[in-house]
């Protein structure tokens, strides 16, 4: 199972990934945009045929820190302009203002995570008539020419299911607690959970669904109600980065539930290894999310360059990623599900 991590990498990310933060908290005030050029520019806006423009679902998430870095390691590469636009918030229309102004600057793609698969459209169609082109990577909508998938949406409710499945041999009661109510990777994947549990481990009930919009504090409360209000709970899926650490923040403040409650979801090793080590969760599941970033950025490269219009078959080179091919629905998809518990936390930088 390849997450592409080299030995050497941890520690370069480590350093870059203290500038992106602090970059990120300052833009984070009001919601804004970075530059960063190179040659394919056509001025100080980042505006120009090989810009690429990444729009995460917010500033200041550190999956979409990790999935940006990767996206400007990538342009860099192929000697293009990164930017990078986005509000603090992951609401529906936080990103709108910003396709509108990459649109205006005839950035050359739009790399987006969405965070409502309908209140982009009108904007992104607008942007694609302009001759942008638009990938989008974590979360999908229609009006893209190309997806980048971490996983495939039964691959990552398959191993989250059977994390939660074995662990509570097959009976017991859980929530799942996700992020934007309106995500459609979020969305889709608390669908597939549910109908795989039941399928699966029929005996495994899923007695709430409760959501923290990707902030923190949201996060932790959706938790901790989630927790109080069912004296019965064995377990917590929280297939969010923000929920499963704040879930583990809840937990980890109130040792009356370390024992009761069995916590998994997608979460970055970074901010998981504590809790890892201090037993209040012992596996969870994500794929490398600066990879992800990589990868979506040399897809819009090709789309760019015109190697790939983005149909089934297109295939590109994405540098030291290599091969991709495009499948049904304009997809690509990155790679499978990897499990992290105390064996390996310590050996991811993301
Ligand atoms: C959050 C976002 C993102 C998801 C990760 C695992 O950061 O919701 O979309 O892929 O968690």
């Amino acid at each position: 199972m390849s997450l592409h991590v080299s030995q050497s990498r941890p520690k370069r990310y480590l350093t870059t990934a203290v500038a992106v933060a602090a970059s990120s908290l300052l833009l984070a005030a009001c919601g804004s945009s970075s530059d960063s050029g190179g040659s394919g520019g056509s001025g100080g806006s980042g505006a120009g045929k090989n810009s690429v423009t990444f729009m995460p679902k917010s500033l200041g998430n550190k999956y979409f820190e990790a999935s940006d870095k990767g996206g400007k390691t990538a342009v860099t590469a192929f000697k293009g302009t990164f930017k990078e636009a986005g509000a603090t918030e992951a609401s529906p229309t936080s990103q709108s203002p910003f396709i509108q102004t990459a649109t205006q600057q005839q950035t050359g793609a739009i790399v987006l995570a969405a965070n409502d698969p309908k209140a982009v459209c009108s904007d992104l169609n607008a942007a694609k008539q302009a001759g942008v082109k638009v990938v989008t990577f974590d979360s999908d909508t229609e009006c893209r020419d190309l997806f980048i998938n971490q996983v495939t949406v039964a691959g990552v409710a398959d191993g989250l299911v059977d994390l939660m499945g074995k662990h509570l041999n097959g009976k017991g009661k859980i929530g799942i607690e996700s992020g934007g109510p309106n995500a459609t990777n979020l969305n889709a994947w608390v669908a597939a959970i549910k109908t795989k549990m039941a399928s699966k481990y029929p005996g495994v009930k899923i007695v709430d669904v409760v959501y923290g919009n990707d902030v923190d504090a949201d996060s932790y409360n959706a938790a901790k109600g989630l927790i109080q209000s069912h004296s019965d709970l064995n377990g917590i899926i929280a297939p969010d980065s923000v929920a499963v650490k704040e879930a583990a923040h809840f937990i980890s403040d109130s040792p009356q539930y370390k024992s009761k409650i069995w916590l998994t979801g997608l979460g970055l090793p970074s901010e998981l290894k504590g809790y890892v080590k201090s037993g209040v969760i012992e596996k969870f599941g994500l794929w490398n999310p600066e990879d992800l970033g990589y990868l979506a950025a040399y897809a819009a490269h090709a789309l760019i360059d015109g190697t790939i219009t983005g149909k089934e078959g297109d295939t590109f080179t994405a540098g030291k990623l290599g091969k991709y091919t495009v499948g049904k629905n304009g997809e690509v998809v990155l790679g499978p599900l990897f499990v992290f518990d105390k064996s390996n936390v310590d050996q991811f930088a993301f």
